[in-house]
């Protein structure tokens, strides 16, 4: 198949959810063709099968706001013309699905039929697409997508909750390519961040308010008194001149160390004994399946898709948003003793075994055949 695949290129989970399922298409042999504004952080666009096509937004100072959505429907209309794509999947609603439409308009008019899949993620349902000033044009797209899949059951209800969608929704969870976790390749750094006998809790994320990095720090700071430990933060964004005021506040700066954007967590994960993701929403909570990956326990708040991926009391806790108590309690009963913690990390790594790219991606595979016969 050709196959256009829409993203935002930064480090969101819905940017390496489209990477990662472009470039495995792109191995087994499909022409893949990327559309975003800058090349996605994950994509290798020297691979065999993959081409580029980047989103230029022209700007002119007549317009406040530059019109991403028009830009992103010429081009993919451009490419889906000339390469002949047989469908376009795009990831994150806003304003992707509503760029497609007018996109698969503007062909029909030249009597071109370009079937659209729309993969909803999470805040541009949740957050972003249920807010009155979005709501009916995301609403008229989703209805429009000739397919719409959510990433977790959650996601699918809260959907059906907000919107009037008269559409199915298929949810594909997302996935993890569990080759990429192989211990073995990232054994050097556990002492690069603590000394033999403390535990290394990590945190990743884009460091939003829904993410809740106040509830990081509480917990890490409750788990500190008890155990030796260390915190790790990994990511960039406009929480973090708050999380260090909180650090400093709590006197645990010697104990916290913050990364900032990190390329390659690989390393990163296999040194952490604990990941915590205490979100206010997470439709799915990707992080955290990489964490289990890697072998590394989840402490989660109860948002959103999380009681899915990471499993109560099996592949780490979930708890109710905000109670850092319970989170630092969950956690120290993991950490505690080496005996539980393995138990942990070894059901953490086979709830990612579940949840390999092996057995979901055909999903999508079988997704794109079905929109291709139906339209
Ligand atoms: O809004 C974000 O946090 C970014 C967004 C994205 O575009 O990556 O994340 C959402 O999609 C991810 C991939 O499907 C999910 O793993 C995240 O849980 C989801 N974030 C939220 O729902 C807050």
């Amino acid at each position: 198949m050709k196959i256009g695949i829409v993203c935002y290129p930064t480090y969101g989970g819905s940017g390496i959810v489209a990477t990662e399922l472009g470039m495995d298409l792109a191995e087994s042999g499909h022409q893949v063709h990327f559309f975003s504004t800058s090349l996605p952080a994950r994509l290798d666009n020297k691979l065999p099968n993959i081409y580029f096509h980047r989103v230029f937004v022209e700007t002119y100072p007549l317009f406040q706001y530059q019109p991403y959505d028009l830009a992103l429907s010429t081009i993919l209309g451009e490419v889906a013309e000339k390469y002949k794509l047989d469908l376009v999947h795009v990831h994150y609603a806003i304003p992707h699905a509503y760029a497609a439409y007018f996109t698969k308009m503007m062909l029909r008019e030249k009597g071109i039929n370009l079937p659209v899949i729309t993969t909803l993620h999470g805040t541009d349902i949740t957050l972003v697409g249920k807010h009155p000033v979005y709501k009916s044009a995301v609403e008229f797209s989703i209805n429009q997508s000739d397919i719409v899949t959510s990433v977790s059951e959650s996601l699918k209800q809260d959907t059906l909750d907000i919107f009037n969608i008269k559409n199915e929704i298929c949810v594909v969870p997302n996935f993890i390519d569990n080759q990429q976790y192989l211990p073995e390749q990232d054994s050097c750094c556990r002492s690069n961040f603590a000394s033999t006998g403390e535990r290394i809790i990590l945190h990743v994320s884009n460091l939003r308010k829904v993410k809740r990095i106040e509830d990081v720090i509480g917990t890490f700071n409750l788990i500190q008194k008890e155990i030796p430990a260390r915190l790790i933060i990994c990511g960039e964004g406009p929480e973090w001149e708050m999380a260090e005021q909180l650090i400093e506040e709590l006197g645990i700066g010697d104990k916290v160390k913050s990364l900032g954007m990190v390329n390659d967590l690989h390393a990163v994960l296999h040194a952490s004994d604990l990941f915590l993701l205490p979100s206010e929403q997470e439709s799915f909570g990707l992080a955290a399946l990489e964490a289990m990956a890697a072998s590394v326990p989840v402490v989660s708040s109860n948002a959103g898709g999380l009681p899915e991926v990471n499993i109560d009391g099996v592949t780490g806790y979930t708890c109710p948003i905000g109670d850092i108590e319970m989170m630092a309690e969950k956690s120290l009963e993991i950490l505690r003793d080496d005996k539980t913690l393995n138990e942990f990390k070894y059901r953490a790594k086979q709830q990612a075994i579940a949840f390999d790219k092996k057995n979901i991606l055909p999903q999508y595979v079988e997704i794109y055949k079905e929109a291709i016969a139906k339209s």
